[in-house]
């Protein structure tokens, strides 16, 4: 198999939970880094235009979207379960609430001014400018929730996690689940990048001796891997056959359509292709880059949009 590419950057919530399951499972990994704000010319020649963070890159194959990223990797290593069969349901529901409801709580909460303080020390003010525009944009006109609210809905937040994590040391048992992994990521962005306002913990120290066990997970040793050399892998890959996987019709749209998928919100950069498998959980697009060569893009199904391109 080809290496797990994961193309991130260190201050990335999204990325620090799969960062924390590739070392959960023991997987060898490479590192490509790319810009916090677009353009982002290296990471879209693969995507064809999706711009969030993380993606993983297998070869040819390039997976969007945490919860994808999730089923992927669980998939090469089943071992050490991020889906336990007792709470697979569960612990994908908390995680899709997790990383909606909490992380835009929390992130609206980590930055307010002393955080944004803490986040960009040592920056140009231009850089600064640059990222919350770059973020104003991403969110398409719609406001952020302010920083009281979000403190009052955080600590709710933060006493519900702790009262699922009474009599056991994880938030759906005695071993960590995907749940975990997206419980914590937003946490610990406050934690660790924000410190100053990381006091909003102590109310909780059921969480906070959580939060100690999850970082203990570490990320593996990632190996050093750079853009150009990340393209050229998947330009020298075939991406894995789609035939035989199993097509489910829900928009009338046939395979072989040329389609655009985007998010349903939040940072809608569409990528278009021509729609190679759809199955129950996933699209997939099949499209062609001067650098990155043919490449298939995954996006699973639930958070994003599916329409024809109209010819
Ligand atoms: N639903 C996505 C959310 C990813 C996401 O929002 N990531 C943030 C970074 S933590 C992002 O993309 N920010 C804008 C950027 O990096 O360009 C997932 O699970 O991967």
């Amino acid at each position: 198999m080809s290496d797990l590419i994961l193309h991130h950057y260190p201050t990335s919530p999204f990325a620090e939970k799969v960062r924390l399951i590739l070392g959960h499972k023991q997987l060898a990994w490479k590192s490509v880094f790319i810009p916090m704000i677009m353009p982002k010319p290296d990471l879209t020649a693969l995507t064809g235009g999706y711009r969030k963070t993380p993606v993983l890159q297998i070869g040819a194959d390039i997976y969007c979207d945490t919860a994808l990223i999730c089923d992927v990797l669980e998939q090469l290593a089943p071992m050490s379960t991020l889906y336990p069969d007792a709470v697979n349901g569960a612990a994908r529901i908390v995680t899709q609430w997790a990383d909606t409801a909490l992380f835009t709580a929390a992130m609206a909460y980590n930055f307010q001014p002393a955080g944004v303080a803490q986040v960009f020390a040592g920056a140009p003010a231009e850089g600064v400018q640059a990222f919350v525009a770059d973020r104003t944009a991403m969110r398409s006109g719609a406001a952020r929730m302010s920083s009281t609210d979000a403190a009052a809905t955080y600590k709710s937040y933060l006493r519900r996690i702790a009262n699922m994590l009474h009599g056991q040391d994880f938030v759906l048992g005695a071993q960590p689940c995907v749940a975990d992994f997206a419980a914590y990521h937003p946490l610990w962005f406050t934690q660790e990048r924000t410190p100053a306002l990381a006091g909003i913990l102590d109310a909780t120290p059921e969480v906070k001796t959580w939060m100690a066990r999850m970082k203990s997970i570490g990320h593996g040793t990632p190996g050093k891997c750079n853009a150009e050399e990340a393209l050229q892998v998947a330009h020298s890959s075939t991406p894995v056959s789609v035939q035989g996987e199993v097509f489910q019709d829900e928009h009338g749209i046939a395979l072989g359509s040329q389609v655009v998928i985007a998010a349903d919100n939040f940072g809608l950069e569409p990528t278009e292709g021509e729609l190679v498998a759809a199955t129950r959980t996933r699209y997939t697009l099949r499209r062609t880059d001067d650098r990155a060569g043919t490449v298939h893009v995954h996006f699973p199904r639930v958070g994003f949009t599916l329409k024809k391109v109209s010819p």
